[in-house]
């Protein structure tokens, strides 16, 4: 089995998993603040991945976000990044829409993606170079969009801030919509498969992104960070996804004017909440 193939049916059986356990009560616990909760269910979940690829894999090493794996601080050999439970929040209130996510990097190269819609048993995935699928579908190359008929994705949180809302309200106020799904892992599903144009947010950690940029590259989104940089998978950062002609727009007419305040940002002055 290669190393794509055993990433998918491991993220299939921690899905599994938490599907059964949905009617028991959860243990929930806070970490940064009130709203930012993290469950039992999502250290089970990162324990059973990291264990699983311990196991096949002692030599691999993972970032997982609850902590199970290790502090790598370079990208040699392979690296898992991984998020249990992307979405914890809609998990705890709805009991759905929420993602595990994985990002898996050889040599600090792009390798393999993998996003399972538990509750939809929705499975996406991608091996870089090959094509993203949803199951067994595979994916069509993105087509090019303009703001104005285009939906994006964005939490409104953005727009209640001094700080952003001055650069986002434009983007909104120009889209024909705008949408909040509360995982990042399934807004860059929805953006690979058309869904939504445009997934645009502040602040990601590297396990909220790296399986979501390796399945929509591959169906040619231009992922980067707002001002345009690549994204790395070993830090933070903030977050510009859309076809390639909508990723220019937002870029050139949106996003270039406040380079300064994104700096800024960037450099960790900015606390979201
Ligand atoms: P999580 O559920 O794994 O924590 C919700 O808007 C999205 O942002 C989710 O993907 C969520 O991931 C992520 N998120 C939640 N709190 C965050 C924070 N403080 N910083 C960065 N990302 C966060
Ligand atoms: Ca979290
Ligand atoms: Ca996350
Ligand atoms: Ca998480």
């Amino acid at each position: 089995m290669s190393i794509y193939q055993f990433a998918k049916s491991i993220v299939l059986l921690a899905g599994q998993r938490i599907r059964e356990e949905l009617s028991q009560e959860l243990i929930i616990e806070t970490k940064s603040n009130p709203n930012d909760l993290v469950t039992n269910m999502d250290k089970e979940t990162e324990a059973f991945l990291v264990s699983q690829i311990n196991e096949h894999y002692p030599e691999h090493r993972i970032i997982g976000e609850e902590g199970h794996g290790q502090d790598v601080t370079d990208t040699e050999g392979y690296l898992w990044v991984i998020d249990p439970i992307d979405g914890t929040l809609n998990f705890v209130h709805q009991q759905q829409n929420f993602a595990i996510s994985i990002g898996i990097f050889h040599d600090g190269k792009k390798y393999a993606g993998v996003i399972y819609d538990v509750m939809n048993d929705k499975l996406y995935h991608a091996e870089a170079g090959h094509g993203a699928y949803l199951n067994d579908q595979p994916l069509p190359v993105l087509k090019d969009t303009e703001l104005v008929t285009s939906i994006i994705s964005m939490n409104p949180n953005w727009l209640t801030k001094e700080r952003t809302r001055d650069m986002y309200a434009p983007i909104v106020q120009a889209a024909r919509s705008a949408r909040s799904y509360g995982s990042a892992a399934l807004d860059f599903a929805y953006v690979a498969t058309g869904i939504i144009d445009s997934y645009i947010t502040l602040r990601l950690h590297p396990w909220d992104f790296s399986g979501g940029m390796i399945i929509a590259e591959e169906v040619g989104a231009v992922v980067s960070n707002q001002l345009g940089e690549k994204l790395d998978p070993l830090h933070s950062s903030s977050i510009l996804v859309a076809n390639p002609a909508l990723h220019q727009e937002l870029l050139n007419d949106y996003l270039s004017p406040y380079r300064a305040r994104l700096n800024e940002i960037h450099q960790g002055q900015f606390s979201r909440r």
